[in-house]
């Protein structure tokens, strides 16, 4: 993990200035660029706007399916500071980073879905600043999502994951430029035990260290929505920089699902002379998870999951974050009762989370260790028994330190949102080998040892996940289910597909697992404005009939505590023979417009 991963924010100690805009951008193809002195300046290049994914820019699918290295270059202005800490965040790069500052390298990331943030004090200057971006999208086995790099006779790399959504890539979320005091706040959290109309709020601190190494205090303040003080606190320093506090609030207005109470909390370092070092604000909900037998329980009380497997996915901004598209999404899911969504298959930007907070929906936090199978088409070779050993590979042990490390990265960013109520440590892996368990066993582990508010852990399980084969269910707390009975099992023949759905979950019973099971994907592609009488595959009708049937099955399990549908919208793929436009399994469009089955959803999520 790379420097502070609190969210950017101004407050009365800290600056923010935003990098984002148009940015010089050029590919390198022929990966000459070092020798071409790009780390100091690109004398090629075209205009790229920042956020943004690439692919999407483009008429030329050389450039929009571009797999390899590619640069971008900025300038940008350090203003005159008294003696502060400046830093470069960046949100996100896809997939790995190397940052230059006036033609020196200042540091690297590995991983494109999370932040990282470089100290630069003593590298870049006061005014302009060269600011230059080598990135690499290609996938591979060592590092988090996997795929391989097909390499052309002419020397053309094609990225070929093990995984269908679109490998888009590029600076993908802001850039923002930080000013900061010396000795700052590097990261909080927070954690809750709820007793009668009062909670138990647990807060640590963590400070940087500075050459002054002053002697500081840390406080927390808590105000709620009307602007009352609820708690206001000195914390006990408990080693040098880490400070701790057990504190109580009194009647507090709990964070629900769909009905959320936030309370701003303030954290603040003052020297022994009282004057403030530093201040970060932002805004939490109290609120407690638990896992109780074969429930979920919020607040103590049991929840339904209901909602969504998503992508960020949107025309022409491809990955990249924006605030118009989200609400929309927020607004789509509440229209259809949905209370809940997975970041399937990676973590996504900041502002979800935010919004979720605020909107009261719940969140299953997924990392992306998303194609841990070797197969280019595994939507298809799952559930045919295929096995590839993919965790019988000399490179596993690499993988596993990058699974462990964006683990943690993703768990130290999300950590304080009310909204998350579970991460997510895979999607679909191979799970029916002892080393599949021994790998995975370190990976919970790890999460386990990071979260503060020990949250429930889960990890998606495809068909060859079976009762009777799966050998990683006992390391989650509940069970979630990738299950297509009805498109890639028995596919038009829903009759079947009911049987072999009973048949498995029947057998997940009788296993008595004592934990709760959740849908988290199942679906049918479905072209919108495609309609059968007789209801075949790929009509609206037959969407519609597949879910039916699917919910009769899922009703009459106990242990199943949530469905999250696949997919909320349509979304970009790679090509192949199985996907007409990208993946269609949509709720939604890609354009956010209804199919008919969105209608059948909110009858029954308003109702659930
Ligand atoms: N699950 C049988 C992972 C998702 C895919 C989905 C699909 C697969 C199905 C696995 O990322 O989009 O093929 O629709």
């Amino acid at each position: 993990m790379i420097g502070s991963l609190l969210y950017p924010r101004m407050t009365s100690t800290r600056m923010k200035f935003s990098l984002d805009g148009m940015w010089k951008f050029t590919f390198d193809r022929d990966k000459t660029g070092y020798d071409k002195g790009f780390e100091k300046g690109l004398s090629e290049y075209e205009m790229m706007p920042v956020p943004g994914s690439f692919a999407d820019m483009y008429s030329d699918p050389e450039k929009k399916n571009y797999c390899g290295d590619f640069w971008y270059e900025t300038d940008f202005v350090i203003p005159d500071h008294d003696d502060k800490k400046v830093i470069l965040r960046f949100g996100s790069v896809t997939h790995r980073a190397v940052v230059y500052i006036n033609g020196q390298n200042i540091g690297e990331h590995e991983g494109g879905f999370l932040p990282f943030a470089l100290d630069i004090t003593d590298k870049a200057d006061i005014g302009i600043n060269k600011l230059v971006v080598k990135v690499n999208n290609e996938l591979n086995e060592e590092t988090l999502p996997c795929g391989i790099v097909k390499k052309c006779k002419d020397g053309k790399l094609i990225a070929k994951p093990y995984f269908d959504f679109f490998n888009y890539s590029g600076i993908q979320r802001s850039v923002n430029l930080l000013i900061l005091p010396k000795q700052s706040i590097e990261d909080y959290s927070v954690s809750y035990e709820l007793e009668d109309n009062k909670a138990i709020v647990n807060c640590d601190v963590t400070a940087s260290k500075s050459e002054s190494n002053l002697n500081l205090t840390a406080r927390v303040r808590l105000v709620d929505e009307n602007g009352n003080l609820a708690a206001d606190e000195e914390l006990d320093l408990t080693s040098e920089g880490t400070y701790n506090k057990k504190f109580t609030v009194l009647n507090p207005v709990l964070w629900n699902v769909l009905d959320a109470h936030l309370y701003t909390i303030t954290i603040s370092l003052t020297d022994s002379d009282g004057n403030l070092v530093d201040e970060y604000s932002e805004k939490i909900g109290i609120r407690t998870v638990k896992v109780s037998g074969t429930q979920i329980l919020i607040n103590d009380k049991p929840v339904y999951l209901k909602g969504y497997g998503k992508h960020e996915d949107f025309s022409v901004l491809g990955r990249s974050f924006n605030y118009s598209v989200a609400k929309r999404d927020y607004e789509c899911m509440k229209w259809n009762g949905a209370n809940s969504f997975r970041t399937s298959h990676y973590p996504y930007a900041e502002e979800w989370y935010q919004l979720a907070d605020e909107e009261g929906f719940l969140i299953i936090d997924e990392v992306p260790a998303v194609g841990m199978m070797r197969s280019t088409h595994n939507f298809v070779d799952a559930g045919t028994g295929k096995y590839t050993y993919f965790f019988e590979t000399p490179t596993v042990g690499t993988l596993q330190k990058n699974h462990i490390m964006q683990v943690e990265e993703m768990i130290t960013r999300d950590k304080n949102h009310p909204s998350v109520i579970a991460f997510s440590l895979f999607n679909e892996p191979e799970t029916t080998s002892d080393q599949s368990y021994e790998y995975f066993s370190k990976i919970f582990e790890a999460a386990r040892a990071i979260d503060p508010q020990k949250r429930p852990l889960t990890g998606a399980l495809e068909k060859n996940s079976s009762p009777e084969k799966c050998k990683c269910h006992k390391l989650l707390d509940f069970i979630s289910l990738n299950r297509y009975y009805g498109w890639y099992i028995s596919g038009g023949e829903l009759d079947e597909a009911q049987e072999k759905f009973r048949d498995e979950l029947d057998r997940w019973k009788a296993l008595d697992t004592g934990k709760p099971f959740i849908m988290t994907e199942f679906g049918t592609d479905t072209m919108p404005g495609n309609h059968s009488l007789t209801g075949t595959m790929w009509s609206e009708e037959y969407q519609k009939n597949y879910y039916e049937m699917n919910f009769s099955v899922i009703d009459d399990y106990d242990f199943m505590q949530g469905e999250q549908v696949w997919n909320f919208a349509d979304f970009q793929t790679s090509e192949g023979i199985f996907r007409v436009g990208g993946n269609r399994k949509g709720i939604f469009t890609r354009d956010r417009e209804p199919k008919s089955v969105a209608f059948l959803l909110k009858k029954r999520w308003e109702n659930k």
